[in-house]
């Protein structure tokens, strides 16, 4: 008979599949809707491994979702701006040629797509949605321009990454070893003018992530990277009169503080430094300058520093401190300025014994415990209680017991000298890129009236596409007169366009809601629809994003629900996040390890539906693992055992009772098993509980092929097999002669009954006297079999005020309970 063939019934069924419209979404419809969302991608050129990891698996759910009855949404698009185009284009530039980013990118959506199709994936392309394109990116302008008027964009000098040789701003992975990635150049930290959104605006409700199920791991990460902290703004003054806040977590040493570290770009730098140290301050600022903030907060790096030559005076004791410039202190987290406290923190003490400060102890271990800041070996942070520390000796303190941290808060307010405060680590998102293929800023700077925003009325404000792109890297906006020379929408008169272009996060921060009416001419959202639709039932993609994508997401969502676009909370209510492929080595597979394998290649040879099924046998797919060239043929051995069974014909001797019993067991506990974990994820247990049941059908055909219970089976196997080998399912499916596509059928519910096992009857004696009988599964253990013959009702009354003195149990035969009166 014919044999598996992959590269015959997997165009075919694409082609049909597409013909039928079977993906294409009615979001109208009164079916139960659910909205599943896998991360859109970046247009990279080539679907890899880790795309089929991503998307096929995804796919599998989606399927499995649609023949379980409800109205899924499964879209598809594109995540089209962004770095890798333009760094193409400026490469060719640079060898004199020219490529365009819009060419690329349109030209490698449309290869993705096709190999999309390839895959058998059965996304809904008609709520397609291209990032790039003006009719998407004109929403992003608007956003900004009604979060403007909140004050929730803004714009204020910042510090980037600045190359001095081709003059750009470098996105900081652009910096390697403080070095421009092309340039060589050392960058420099330069304050340059930039837009932002106010995400820490939303700081605190980004905390709460109350009615989503969402992995721990993600939401510790966010939460981190939120990173509240409760503490207090301390008002010290300068010997010269100046005001000099710091913000503290622990208000309660503030009788130890023996120095104070402002950050290097603090503003008041400049201005204490006395002229003997400007020298000195200076080289350090600029040594500073060329260390990225991750270089400066590593722990093990050696403490470095230099002293102003001015002091402060504390507010608490009167103390004059000197105070001291040092890169451990971040312009960006609280006030930018430190109160010094080396007996109870870490790097102040690293600090102090570095340049020979004072320690100075003011909390003790315990109550008389003696403290010697001279003999210390490190700080001490843990509880105890206050010394040195005038009204508040004796006083317990620390993280664990704070009760010396409030006292001293709520005595700092009473006397003016500070207030109780919550800092946040998060900053607000920097969306200024000096970027060309993004979406452009819509304001002008005009001579007369200066920063004016584009009126609603005229965005799109349109990326050109006639710019020539410089070997530097340098932003052709920069340069182009048509972009740049405007008319102000305020007075009319001359007016420069701003270059920047938006950090592509924003694109994918609302990209859902567009999917939802993506052809929408005069607003972004349907909002009726996102009502229906959103927040996302299940939302799929990498644990890279756990931090930015997925905190922006949030951050939108919530200000378009303010603006009055949407009225959700929250974009995904699910989110599940897909391990890694590795190559066959167990290491991340990349090209110069050689350990790469391409997935054409891979259908080429095994066929889609092969690909899918052993990228779901590998493991856990929230786990991934290692790539197995062994394991890929067994899966292909696997489907091509499924197709032998159900085409190659047999005759069948009929069969008895208990073999149809047996095989309806093995058919409905696949049914019951399956289901779950398709639900929870478990595609790798999925396929396993497939290969049992194949098994079970295979001891079973000679005998039953043709049968009723031989239908059944086979109905069933080819249902539960759609999501996983669609091509395979669909086609074996028409070849037994079912109508329609397996994927338009109802997911099968399993038969309790059949699921039963087989029982006996067994005989119940109190004390030698026949009392009842219970029915038990056959092979019940004997615990069983004896809850069951006491809870049979005539005997229980039996053994009612008697005491049981021994229980016997004759496997498979009787019990006799002895019991004494
Ligand atoms: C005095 C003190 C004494 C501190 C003590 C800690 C322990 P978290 O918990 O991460 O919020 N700090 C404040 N601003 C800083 C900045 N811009 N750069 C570097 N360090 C800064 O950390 C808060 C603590 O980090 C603050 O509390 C301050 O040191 C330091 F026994 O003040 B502490
Ligand atoms: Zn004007």
């Amino acid at each position: 008979s014919e044999r598996y063939n992959p590269q015959e019934i997997e165009p075919k069924w694409q082609a049909r599949w597409a013909e039928l419209k079977l993906y294409e979404t009615d979001l109208e419809s009164d079916q139960e809707p659910f909205y599943y969302l896998t991360m859109f991608p970046y247009p990279s050129g080539d679907l890899h491994i880790g795309h089929w990891y991503a998307f096929s698996i995804p796919d599998a759910y989606a399927r499995f979702k649609r023949m379980r009855g409800l109205n899924v949404l499964f879209p598809m698009g594109f995540d089209a701006f962004g770095l890798p185009a333009e760094n193409a284009a400026i490469k060719a530039a640079r060898q004199g040629g020219s490529v365009h980013p819009a060419t690329l990118t349109y030209e490698r959506m449309a290869h993705m797509e096709r190999q999309f199709a390839k895959m058998g994936a059965s996304f809904d392309w008609s709520k397609k949605v291209v990032t790039c394109d003006p009719g998407y990116y004109r929403w992003n302008q608007l956003f900004f321009l009604r979060m403007l008027e909140r004050g929730l964009a803004y714009r204020k000098a910042s510090f980037v990454n600045w190359d001095p040789v081709d003059q750009t701003v470098l996105a900081n992975e652009q910096v390697v070893n403080g070095r421009g990635e092309r340039s060589g150049a050392l960058v420099e930290r330069r304050l340059m003018p930039q837009w932002h959104f106010k995400i820490t605006a939303y700081a605190e409700e980004l905390l709460d992530f109350s009615g989503l199920d969402w992995p721990e791991k993600v939401k510790l990460m966010q939460t981190n990277w939120i990173g509240r902290s409760e503490g207090a703004e301390v008002r010290f003054k300068t010997e010269s009169g100046d005001e000099l806040v710091v913000f503290t977590t622990r208000p309660d040493t503030l009788w130890g503080v023996t120095f104070m570290v402002l950050a290097p770009e603090h503003p008041l730098v400049e201005k204490l430094t006395t002229p003997e140290q400007r020298e000195a301050v200076a080289r350090y600022v600029k040594a500073a300058s060329h260390l990225s903030e991750i270089e400066r907060q590593a722990t093990d790096k050696e403490k470095t520093g230099e002293f102003t030559g001015a002091f402060a005076i504390n507010p608490v004791n009167g103390e004059r401190v000197p105070i001291w410039i040092a890169d451990y202190v971040m312009m960006g987290y609280g006030t930018g300025a430190v109160m010094a406290v080396p007996a109870h923190d870490e790097r102040d003490f690293a600090f102090a014994r570095a340049f020979g400060l004072p320690v100075k102890p003011v909390i003790a271990a315990s109550e008389g415990a003696e403290v010697d800041g001279e003999a210390m070996t490190e700080a001490y942070t843990g509880d105890g209680v206050m010394v040195n520390s005038g009204p508040f000796d004796g006083t317990p303190t620390g993280k664990g017991t704070p009760e010396g941290i409030h006292k001293v808060i709520a005595w700092l307010e009473a006397k003016g000298k500070g207030k109780g405060t919550v800092t946040y680590r998060l900053r607000d998102w920097l969306i200024s890129r000096q970027r060309y293929w993004g979406t452009p800023i819509p304001v002008l700077y005009c001579d007369r009236c200066g920063l004016v925003p584009e009126r609603e009325e005229n965005l799109p404000v349109l990326l050109p596409e006639d710019v020539a792109f410089m070997p530097t890297g340098e932003s052709p906006l920069k340069h182009h007169a048509g972009f740049l020379n405007a008319t102000c929408p305020s007075c009319g008169g001359p007016a420069q366009r701003e270059t920047d272009t938006m950090d592509t996060f924003v694109d994918s921060s609302w990209y859902w809601f567009r999917y939802l009416s993506p052809d929408l001419q005069d607003a972004p959202i349907d909002r009726q629809r996102a009502r229906r639709w959103t927040p996302v039932d299940q939302y799929t993609g990498g644990i890279e994003h756990a931090i930015l994508h997925l905190l922006y997401a949030r951050f939108f969502t919530k200000v378009l629900r303010d603006l009055g676009f949407v009225d959700v909370d929250e974009p995904f209510k699910r989110l599940r996040n897909q391990g890694m492929i590795l190559g066959e080595d167990n290491e991340k597979m990349s090209k110069s390890r050689g350990n790469v394998v391409n997935p054409d290649d891979l259908v080429a040879e095994y066929g889609a539906d092969t690909v899918r099924a052993y990228l779901m046998f590998i493991g856990p797919w929230e786990a991934g693992g290692p790539w197995s060239s062994t394991g890929i043929e067994g899966v292909a051995r696997f489907l091509n055992r499924v197709w032998a069974l159900l085409t190659e014909p047999v005759e069948a001797t009929g069969g008895d009772p208990e073999t149809r019993k047996a095989l309806r067991r093995a058919v409905h506990h696949a049914i019951k098993e399956v289901t779950e974990d398709l639900e929870a994820f478990g595609f790798n247990t999925a396929v396993a509980e497939l290969m049992t049941l194949t098994n079970a059908m295979s001891r079973a055909k000679p005998a039953l092929a043709g049968t009723d219970v031989w239908e059944e089976a086979t109905e069933a196997l080819l249902l539960l097999l759609a999501p996983i080998a669609p091509h395979l399912a669909d086609e074996l499916w028409e070849r037994s002669g079912r109508a329609g596509s397996v994927h338009q059928q109802v997911w099968p519910t399993p038969d309790e009954g059949a699921l039963v096992q087989d029982t006996v009857t067994i005989a119940v004696q109190v004390s030698g006297k026949r009392r009842g009988e219970v029915t038990v599964p056959k092979g019940a253990d004997d615990a069983a079999v004896l809850a069951a013959a006491k809870a049979e009702p005539n005997v229980a009354r039996h053994l009612e005020n008697a005491q049981v003195v021994r229980e016997i149990v004759v496997p498979g035969r009787l019990v006799n309970i002895v019991v004494r009166k």
